[in-house]
C-alpha cells in the first residue's frame, strides 16, 4: 500500500509508505492520498489530519524511475496529479499536521509546506531539488516559498537547490518549529490531538481567511473576515467558548458548524 491510514480520537494518522525510494511520490499514490483526504473530509467524526512519512524520509518527490522514458510533455502533465492534492489539502475543512521526518525534496517539500502546521525533525531537511533536474519548482512551490520565506530566499533556495535544515526551515519561518527527532512523533500527534478537539468550523473558516489574505487587499480581507465571522459565530462552539470562559473551566468544543 502506497499510504497508510490510522484512525485516532477525532484525526486520522496518514503516512506515505514507499521508504524503499523515499516516499517518493506516483500516480498511485497521489491517488489513494487524495481518496484517504476525501474520505476524512467526509467523515463527521474527524476534525483533524497528521501527514508524515515511513522510514528515514519524509517525501523524495516524484519517483524519477517512473519518468525516465517519459515524453517531455507527458511529464508536465505528472501534475495534473499532484496540483489536486495541493489544492485540496488547503481547502480542506480541517487543520492538517505535517510531521517532516526526515528529507522532503522536490513536490515532496512542497506538499509538506500546503499543510497547515508543519513540524520537523531537527535532522530533517527541505530541497527544492528541481533545478538539479532541469525542472522548475512545482505543487505551488513558487508561490509557498516567496510568501514564508520572502523573494531572496526563494530564488537562492529555488535555484541552487540545496538542502536547507530544518532548524534554518523554522528560524526561517518557513515551518511551525523545528524538534528533537525523537520527540517528533509524539509531538505531532499532541499537537493534532488538541486541533481535533478544537472549534473545528471556526478553524477552517480561519484556514479560508489566512488564504484568501494572500490575494486580498485590506478592504477585501476585511469584507470576508465579517462574513466569515458571522459563520463563526453561529456555531455552536462559539457559544461553548464564551460559556466555557465564563464558568472558568476548559471549553468542550464540537466541531460541529450548527
Ligand atoms: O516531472 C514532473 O513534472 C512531475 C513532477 C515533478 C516534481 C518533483 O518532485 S521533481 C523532483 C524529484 N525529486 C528529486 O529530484 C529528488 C531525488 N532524490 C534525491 O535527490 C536524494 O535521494 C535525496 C536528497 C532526497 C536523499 O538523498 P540520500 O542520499 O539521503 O538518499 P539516496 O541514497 O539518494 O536515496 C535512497 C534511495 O532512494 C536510492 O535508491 P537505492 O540506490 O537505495 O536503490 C535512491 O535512488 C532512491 N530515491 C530517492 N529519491 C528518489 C529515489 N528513487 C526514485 N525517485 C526519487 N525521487
Amino acid at each position: 500500500m502506497t499510504i497508510l491510514v490510522e484512525t485516532h480520537a477525532h484525526y486520522r494518522l496518514i503516512t506515505l509508505n514507499r521508504p524503499e525510494r523515499l516516499n517518493a511520490l506516483t500516480v498511485e499514490m497521489a491517488a489513494a492520498l487524495s481518496g484517504a483526504l476525501d474520505a476524512a473530509e467526509a467523515d463527521p467524526s474527524c476534525r483533524a489530519l497528521l501527514i508524515t512519512g515511513a522510514g528515514r524520509a519524509f517525501c523524495s518527490g516524484q519517483d524519477l524511475t517512473a519518468i525516465v522514458d517519459v515524453a517531455p510533455a507527458e511529464i508536465g502533465h505528472l501534475l495534473d496529479h499532484y496540483h489536486p492534492l495541493v489544492r485540496k489539502l488547503r481547502a480542506l475543512a480541517m487543520p492538517v499536521v505535517c510531521a517532516v521526518n526526515g528529507v522532503a525534496a522536490g513536490a515532496g517539500a512542497n506538499l509538506a509546506l500546503a499543510c497547515d502546521i508543519v513540524l520537523a525533525g531537527e535532522g530533517a531537511s527541505f530541497v527544492q531539488a528541481f533545478a538539479r533536474i532541469g525542472l522548475i519548482p512545482d505543487c505551488g512551490g513558487n508561490w509557498f516559498l516567496p510568501r514564508l520565506v520572502g523573494m531572496a530566499r526563494a530564488r537562492a533556495l529555488a535555484m541552487l537547490a540545496e538542502p536547507l535544515p530544518a532548524a534554518t526551515a523554522a528560524e526561517w519561518g518557513m515551518i511551525w518549529r523545528a524538534v528533537p527527532d525523537e520527540g517528533l512523533m509524539a509531538e505531532a500527534h499532541a499537537l493534532a490531538a488538541r486541533l481535533a478537539s478544537g472549534p473545528t468550523a471556526a478553524l477552517a473558516l480561519t484556514k479560508q481567511a489566512l488564504e484568501e489574505s494572500a490575494v486580498n487587499d485590506l478592504d477585501s480581507q476585511l469584507d470576508l473576515e465579517r462574513d466569515l465571522q458571522a459563520e463563526a459565530s453561529a456555531t455552536p462552539d462559539h457559544a461553548e467558548g464564551v460559556r466555557a470562559f465564563l464558568d472558568k473551566r476548559p471549553a468542550a468544543f464540537t466541531g460541529m458548524r450548527s
